[in-house]
C-alpha cells in the first residue's frame, strides 16, 4: 500500500488546509503556493486517479462534476472567469499524483498563457 496523498490527508483532516467547498465526491482548498489572485484546487476525494486522462477515461461524471465545482468557486471567489489546468505527468509539473485542478482567476493577464 502507498502512503495517502497531500490531498487525502488534507481531507481526514490530518494537513490543516480550509476545505472552502465540497460536492458528495470532489472537494476544494487554497493552493499553498498561491500563482494567481485567486489559486484554488479542486480535487476528487477517491485518490484512485492520477491524472486527469485516467479520470476522464474511468469516470467522466466525476471529471463533469469537478469542474462543475470549479466553476462555482470561480464564481464565488472571483467574477466567474477562470483558467482550469491539470498538470498531467512529472515533466508538466505534476507533483502530487491524485488528480486536481488548478482554478485560477483574478486579475490574469489578457491574451496569455502565462
Ligand atoms: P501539481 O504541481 O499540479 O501537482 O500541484 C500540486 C499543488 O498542490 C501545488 O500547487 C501546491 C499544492 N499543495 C501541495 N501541498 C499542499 C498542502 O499541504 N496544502 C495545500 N493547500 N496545497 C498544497
Amino acid at each position: 500500500m502507498s502512503e495517502p496523498s497531500v490531498f487525502t490527508r488534507i481531507l481526514r483532516g490530518e494537513i490543516p488546509s480550509e476545505i472552502i467547498a465540497e460536492t458528495e465526491n470532489v472537494f476544494a482548498i487554497r493552493d499553498i503556493a498561491p500563482q494567481a489572485p485567486v489559486h484554488l484546487l479542486v480535487i476528487p476525494k477517491t485518490e484512485e486517479y492520477r491524472n486527469v486522462v485516467e479520470l476522464a477515461a474511468a469516470d467522466p461524471a466525476l471529471l463533469s462534476e469537478l469542474i462543475g465545482l470549479a466553476n462555482s468557486i470561480a464564481a464565488e471567489h472571483a467574477d466567474g472567469d477562470f483558467r482550469l489546468i491539470f498538470n498531467t505527468g512529472a515533466g508538466a509539473g505534476q507533483t502530487v499524483f491524485h488528480v486536481h485542478a488548478h482554478v485560477l482567476a483574478g486579475g490574469l493577464s489578457e491574451g496569455s498563457l502565462g
